[in-house]
């Protein structure tokens, strides 16, 4: 370990006890507060650290994010100006990949209405009509949203994907930037939500929005999947729009405030299925060695790979 920079682990919201054991086996890493103002700290791993503590720490080089959104990370109004390095890993995209076929198939297989017949026995057949006849929306055409639309169109449906920038990609209808989005929802009959939190993209999916999608489809109405961040959302507009049928049925894995109170009517809403911010898992058995491994190639002066754009936000 030695000559290794040691790591500041600042994590809040859950146990990081296996993020300590996997880090520790190759380098010293310290926990808050005994290290907040160790000079000889050169790493943090955070997840929504404590606002200020990395700002104490004289040598620090680099900030890994325990998770591919970095919202968490900014929110620290004393943040350093370092590198933040943010996850891109197979076995989180393929969580979120999974997550998002399984919400979209039982949206379009009608998973709600057959869980609400078998309540009450009902044996009956309501009409099918093929994954073609559905256009589903991305909203984020970054390393989650290309793999989604992949697995989505392998599957045979018509999917669109809205960016900030330009993006081409086989098989797919790209919209983008602000004049692209009204004609990116208007062919849009489920919309998943895969986009960073940034000041250009909070409180973007909003009653406005749910408007403009397609709800004269084969679904019978239009479809919300949430699984970027809940402050992309205003929960109220959602309940709005589903009960005046603006909205025919949503899946929601992020939340305004999380965990999503006990008071919230979403817990309960007929046509809301819930997730607790599970959609893809950050696993330390599959990503601390890639962080480790950017920490070891960081020292031999080579480049930091997955770097966070400061000015975007994500
Ligand atoms: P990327 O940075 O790879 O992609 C982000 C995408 O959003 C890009 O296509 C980007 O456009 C687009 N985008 C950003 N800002 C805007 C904007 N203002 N207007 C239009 N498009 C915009 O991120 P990932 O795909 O890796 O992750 C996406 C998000 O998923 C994370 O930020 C995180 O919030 C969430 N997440 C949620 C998890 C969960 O369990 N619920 C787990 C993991 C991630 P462009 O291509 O032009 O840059
Ligand atoms: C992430 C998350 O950003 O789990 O990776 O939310």
């Amino acid at each position: 370990m030695a000559g290794k920079g040691k790591i500041l682990l600042s994590i809040t919201g859950f146990n990081p006890q296996r993020w300590y054991e996997m880090l520790s086996e190759d380098r010293e890493v310290v926990l808050e507060p005994d290290g907040a103002a160790d000079p000889s700290i050169e790493y943090a791993v955070v997840w929504k650290q404590k606002p200020g503590v990395l700002a104490k720490l004289p040598n620090l080089k680099v900030i890994f994010s325990i998770g591919a959104g970095v919202d968490h990370v900014f929110a620290d109004p004393n943040l350093p100006q370092v590198p933040i390095v943010r996850v891109v890993a197979d076995n989180l995209t393929q969580y979120m990949t999974e997550y998002v076929l399984w919400r979209v198939l039982d949206h379009h297989r009608q998973g709600q209405l057959y869980r609400a017949q078998q309540t009450k026995k009902i044996w009956h057949e309501p009409p099918q009509r093929p994954a073609e006849d559905i256009s589903v929306g991305i909203m984020g055409l970054g390393n989650l949203g290309r793999s989604a639309a992949r697995a989505l169109t392998a599957v045979g449906f018509h999917v669109n994907g809205w960016s900030r920038r330009p993006q081409e990609m086989p098989g797919v209808a790209t919209f983008s930037g602000d004049a692209g989005l009204v004609p990116f929802l208007n062919a849009t009959d489920i919309l998943v939500v895969l986009l960073p939190l940034t000041e250009a993209t909070r409180g973007i999916v909003n009653y406005g929005l749910l408007k403009e999608l397609r709800r004269r489809n084969g679904l019978g109405g239009s479809v919300l999947i949430n699984a970027g961040r809940g402050r992309l959302q205003r929960d109220a507009d959602i309940l709005r729009a589903l009960d005046d049928g603006t909205l025919k049925e949503a899946s929601l894995d992020v939340f305004e405030v999380e965990p999503l109170p006990k008071t919230s009517p979403l817990w309960s809403h007929p046509k809301v299925f819930v997730t607790p911010h599970a959609a893809a898992t950050s696993d330390p058995a599959h990503l601390v060695a890639p962080m480790l491994k950017q920490m070891e190639a960081f020292e031999r002066g080579g480049p930091l790979e997955n770097l966070v754009d400061r000015a975007a936000g994500y």
